[in-house]
């Protein structure tokens, strides 16, 4: 396994009472530093139907960009299953790259529950919106919505009206929204990845050349916009 088990260099105290999740870890676990830590789902690879080898190949080479230009940071990728395909991708790449997985590691867990139930503070956290920028629909948009309560809604408004595909949008959270008091998230980024689920808007018909550049300009966004809250 190529996340926090492996590093010696994480300091961690554990939780007492906490068992041993099966990534290895353990569930609870606070991190002494407090490095700027953004958390992010996979962009486009569940309701928008992203091939999931590309989508990993792409998350690399962005995390690397980042992890080059802004050394003070860490990334983290979460789903929610320990089955995740894309985690697994992400890992094994991870491992074969030998990268520093004190800025960079996978995380299962729930997106809005990541320090009231994994032990891990994000300044920010990114969502997979829709272009309209509108609660529900499912997925990680859903949740992050309801977590965050009508809150949210309103701060996203008067930020921004829509979104293009390989765009984000940091909002920041109001502090009386139960995901910045419980969970401590300051911050949260909307990106609209590329789509190729013929069901939904700016369907992409299986065109990957113009799949993967929005989904590069996708990632870039988000990083930048974490970087310039962090920065
Ligand atoms: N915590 C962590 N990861 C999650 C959570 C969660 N609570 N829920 C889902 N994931 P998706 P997309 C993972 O479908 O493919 C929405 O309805 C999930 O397992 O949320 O970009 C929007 O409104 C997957 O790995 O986003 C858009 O219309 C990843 O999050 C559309 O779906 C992204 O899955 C966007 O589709």
């Amino acid at each position: 396994l190529s996340s926090i088990s492996d590093n010696a260099n994480l300091e961690t105290k554990e939780v007492e009472g906490q068992e041993v999740g099966s990534a290895g870890y353990h569930a609870n676990q606070v991190y002494l530093d407090d490095i700027p830590t953004l958390a992010f789902p996979s962009i486009s690879t569940s309701d928008f139907q992203f091939n999931l080898e590309k989508a990993a190949d792409i998350i690399i080479e962005k995390v690397v960009e980042f992890a080059n230009k802004f050394r003070n940071a860490r990334l983290v990728l979460v789903d929610l299953s320990h089955k995740s395909k894309i985690l697994s991708l992400v890992k094994a790449r991870v491992v074969e790259k030998n990268m520093d997985t004190q800025k960079f590691f996978t995380h299962v867990g729930d997106i809005t529950h990541l320090y009231s139930k994994g032990g891990l503070r994000c300044n920010a956290i990114a969502n997979a919106a829709n272009w309209r920028l509108k609660p529900g629909g499912g997925g990680v948009n859903a949740a992050i919505f309801n977590a965050a309560g009508p809150e949210l809604e309103s701060a996203t408004k008067e930020k921004v009206k829509s979104l293009s595909p390989g765009n984000a949008a940091v909002v920041p959270l109001p502090s009386s929204s139960p995901l910045f008091t419980r969970e401590g998230v300051t911050h949260v980024i909307h990106v609209l990845g590329p789509n190729m689920n013929p069901q939904r808007p700016n369907y992409l018909n299986n065109d990957y050349y113009k799949g993967c550049k929005i989904l590069q300009d996708a990632y870039n966004s988000l990083f930048e916009g974490f970087a310039s809250i962090v920065m």
